[in-house]
This record gives C-alpha cells, sequence and structure tokens, in this order.
C-alpha cells in the first residue's frame, strides 16, 4: 500500500492547499471520471481556492477524446490537458495557471490521486527533476515546495483517495491508484479491470499480448501461460497473472479511453 497512510496523506493535502492561493487538480486522461478527486474539490472550495483541472497522460488518448473532455469539464472548471512526460501541451498549463492566479507570485498546489503524474508535472515546471516519480502509486510521501518559475510556486503532495473508496481495491485497481504487491488477492480486482478494459477497448488484450477471450477468468490463465507463470504441476498462477495485468495497466501497457457521451447523460 502507499508509504504513507491516507489519513496522513489527506491532512498534508489539506495543509498545502490551505497555504495555496490555487488548486491544481491532475486527472488521468484515460479515465478522467475515475480519476476526478471530488473530495479534493469540496475541500478548495470550502477553503475557498480556485481550481484548474489538469488531464495528464494525454499522450495515451486521442486529441478528439481529449477535446470532448476539456469541454464537458469546462463546466467546472477551468480544465488543460497535457502530456508532462513528453512535455506536450504544457505551455497551456503554464498560461492557464497564469491567467486563473488570484495573485503573482502565485503558490499552487498540486493534487490528485496517487499515480496521476503530480510529479511528473512538477518537474516540468521547475525544467530539471526535482520530485521522484515512479510507475508504483503511492510514492510521494510529503510535501515538496518547488520554485518553478520566478512567478511560480507548486508544492507536490501525496496522492489521496477519497474516504469511502480506500477500502475498495478493486476500485483502487481501476483506478490505478494502488500498487499490486501490496494486494492480497489480485485475482477479483484484475478480472474486474480486465472487464473494464474489454468493455472500452475491445481489442485491448490483443494487441498487447495477442490472444483474448470472452471471458475474464480464461483470458487471465492465458495471459498467464503465455508469460510463463506456472506453479509447480503446471497449473497457471493466477495471482502472479493478475498483479501482472495490473502493473501493465498503470505502466499504460493496456490502454483504453472513453468519450463523456458514452458515460454521462448530460454531456
Ligand atoms: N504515459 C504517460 N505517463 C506519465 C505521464 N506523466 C507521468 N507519467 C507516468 O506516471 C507514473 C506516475 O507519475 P508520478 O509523477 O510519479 O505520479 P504522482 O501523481 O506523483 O504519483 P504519487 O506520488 O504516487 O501520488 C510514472 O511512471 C510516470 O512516468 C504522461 O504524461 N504520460
Ligand atoms: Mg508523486
Amino acid at each position: 500500500m502507499p508509504r504513507v497512510s491516507q489519513s496522513e496523506a489527506w491532512r498534508r493535502v489539506r495543509d498545502v492547499i490551505e497555504k495555496s492561493d490555487l488548486v491544481l487538480e491532475v486527472i488521468d486522461a484515460r479515465d478522467p471520471l475515475e480519476t476526478r478527486n471530488e473530495d479534493v474539490e469540496k475541500l478548495a472550495r470550502r477553503l475557498g481556492k480556485p481550481v484548474i483541472i489538469a488531464m495528464n497522460k494525454a499522450d495515451l488518448v486521442p486529441i478528439d477524446v481529449l477535446r470532448e473532455w476539456k469541454q464537458y469539464l469546462g463546466r467546472d472548471y477551468p480544465t488543460v490537458f497535457l502530456s508532462a512526460k513528453n512535455r506536450l501541451g504544457t505551455r497551456k498549463l503554464i498560461v492557464a495557471i497564469r491567467d486563473h492566479a488570484p495573485r503573482i507570485p502565485v503558490t499552487t498546489s498540486v493534487v490528485g490521486y496517487p499515480n496521476v503524474g503530480k510529479s511528473t508535472i512538477i518537474n516540468y515546471l521547475k525544467g530539471k527533476h526535482v520530485a521522484e516519480t515512479s510507475p508504483m502509486p503511492g510514492w510521494t510521501i510529503g510535501e515538496q515546495i518547488v520554485r518553478a518559475k520566478t512567478w511560480l510556486i507548486v508544492i507536490d503532495t501525496p496522492g489521496v483517495v477519497p474516504v469511502d473508496e480506500q477500502k475498495d481495491e478493486a476500485l483502487l485497481v481501476i483506478k490505478g491508484a494502488i500498487d499490486p504487491s501490496s494486494i492480497e488477492d489480485p485475482v477479483v480486482p484484475a478480472l474486474k479491470l480486465i472487464m473494464r478494459i474489454k468493455r472500452f477497448n475491445p481489442r485491448a488484450f490483443m494487441e498487447r499480448y495477442g490472444i483474448d477471450s470472452e471471458d475474464p477468468e480464461e483470458l487471465l490463465n492465458l495471459i498467464g501461460k503465455k508469460r510463463g507463470f506456472l506453479l509447480r504441476g503446471g497449473k497457471v498462477n493466477l495471482r502472479e497473472a493478475a498483479a501482472s495485468v495490473i502493473r501493465d495497466w498503470i505502466m499504460g501497457k493496456l490502454v483504453y479511453y472513453y468519450r463523456p457521451s458514452e458515460v454521462v447523460s448530460n454531456a
């Protein structure tokens, strides 16, 4: 599980939002609804801080889909999309921060679910590697204050999960918010993840592994066999297969995305 407890992470996020002028909420462009953190937004509203949504990992989603989300989310908060990793779209982020800053210099907190790319964004804004990043969710432990530009201070924070989701491992897996090695039994969460991936990208498994099946459990078996995850006696080690599927999802090797019109009626 994350290297810092969620109650501690929330305490830090609350402190950091309190001392910032602007909140940058980072979400994952592949799954904007599941990685939008309503509790973070509520907290920002309660503390009277303006919010900008940054849809990161845009390199994994087609541009027309990104534009639809920008328009949809833009009804609530100014929204930009970017790929911090590939350094694309980041100029628009800087412009958005400057345009919505209540004062200059501005202190901006960077908040959101684990693993959405908060620390990678901090590094981009600074122009060098100052914040530790990792494919493992829950990497950042404490806050980190970085003067990114003469007029911009950014504060990195640990990823936070709303309280009512913290025990739902399958949901956290879908959100890419949990380290698979910390899950006691990853099989059920992996089966749910497989169903969600197939719903939005029926070709995902064929593209990644060259195999597929209508039945998620059989698919997991086939993946385990193909990757050589076998128990003594030759049966497939389903747990290992499940953890590997979850890891591939976290690493962006299994891809899906969807449009607002596919999931919300008022899009
Ligand atoms: N494809 C893609 N991957 C990205 C992008 N930005 C970050 N990542 C990857 O996502 C993973 C998580 O990035 P971090 O910056 O550590 O995420 P974080 O939000 O700080 O995570 P925590 O500290 O665990 O809450 C890393 O493997 C990054 O390389 C992006 O724009 N595109
Ligand atoms: Mg981080």
